[in-house]
């Protein structure tokens, strides 16, 4: 990454690594990681299977050739992805009434209500992204796979979402190593249509723009252990929110087994706690709420290095800097 000069109210210039300061700048945002695709991982489920891998390439492509403003191309779904997506979504539905959050379940039974989410199709990007918009104004854009921290975390503070579209391989429906749409759709759609979670995702995404690589690591691993892996508590009990654990029917089981460790969320260890990605998570956070989450992580936020501010416009999708100090 190059940097760019801001100056600072006392004249004096401060480096900030770039950042885009408008929505179509995101057109920039798409560095892969691609240390877990199925050409490079020998434990991707799809590694030895070529037709698989030439069809996520296929799905890959269009994501790269994607721009700011273009509608999200139609993807015709095979009938073994439909497959794969059917028994993922039923299983969700299965486990959700008792273990997912009371947010999560609204959201769930309004898709259903609009027939986005059903059985026996895979729902498009572009209809998500649509209802994402009427709910609290966050869209999609299709990412060709895991984007790097920095990239995926500045999206989100435009209120975008980078999301995979190819889908996970039909010999592991319960648990894929990268993400891929069913865990994008399933796990993550039904929270950004909830203002609250909605808010604390593009406060995350704010709080990135400019950062230095040590403070990306820290914010990713906050995001990596609320909206990835998330639990909270409701009524006593413990509920997930982590969409990585509403996409992973063999996760959410574990996370809710006396075979991990529960800490209670707290931004400044939560974001210097080592983290598992390949392999079930050994410790999980509990938030005591959404909005208990979010006044944390503001004043956490607040401690760290950045000489100057932040804010959304929503009305010309621009980020204002203003200086702080
Ligand atoms: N493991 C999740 C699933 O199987 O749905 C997907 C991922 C979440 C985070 C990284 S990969
Ligand atoms: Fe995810």
């Amino acid at each position: 990454f190059s940097s760019i000069n801001l100056l600072a109210d006392n004249n004096i210039s401060v480096k900030a690594p770039w950042f885009p300061k408008h929505a179509s700048e995101l057109d920039n945002c798409n560095h892969l990681m691609t240390k877990y695709e199925p050409d490079l991982d020998m434990n991707h489920p799809g590694f030895a299977d070529k037709v698989y891998r030439q069809r996520r390439k296929e799905i890959a492509e269009i994501a790269f050739a994607y721009k700011y403003g273009d509608p999200i191309p139609y993807i015709t779904y095979s009938d073994v992805e439909v497959k794969t997506w059917r028994s993922v979504f039923r299983t969700v539905q299965d486990l959700a009434p008792k273990h997912a959050c009371a947010e999560y379940r609204a959201a769930f039974q309004k898709l259903q209500d609009e027939q986005i989410f059903v059985d026996n199709r895979l729902p498009q990007l572009q209809e998500m992204s649509d209802f994402l918009r009427r709910n609290t104004g966050f869209t999609l854009r299709p990412a060709a796979g895991l984007l790097t921290a920095r990239d995926f975390l500045a999206s989100l503070a435009f209120r975008i979402f980078q999301s995979t579209q190819y889908v996970r391989h039909v010999n592991s429906p319960y648990h894929t190593p990268e993400p891929d749409c069913i865990h994008e759709l399933l796990g993550h759609m039904p929270l950004l249509a909830d203002p609250s979670f909605a808010q604390f995702s593009q406060e995350i995404g704010l709080a990135s723009l400019g950062a230095s690589d040590e403070e990306i690591e820290k914010l990713s691993t906050v995001y990596w252990f609320t909206v990835e892996f998330g639990l909270c508590k409701e009524h006593g009990q413990i509920k997930a929110y982590g969409a990585g654990l509403l996409s992973s029917y063999g996760e959410l089981l574990h996370a809710i087994s006396d075979k991990c460790e529960h800490r209670a969320f707290e931004p400044a260890s939560t974001a210097v706690q080592p983290y598992q990605d390949q392999e079930y998570q050994p410790i999980y956070y509990v938030a005591e709420s959404f909005e208990d989450a979010k006044d944390k992580f503001r004043r956490w936020v607040s401690t760290m290095s950045r000489p100057f501010e932040v804010r959304f416009n929503p009305h010309t999708e621009r980020v204002e800097i203003l200086d702080s100090v």
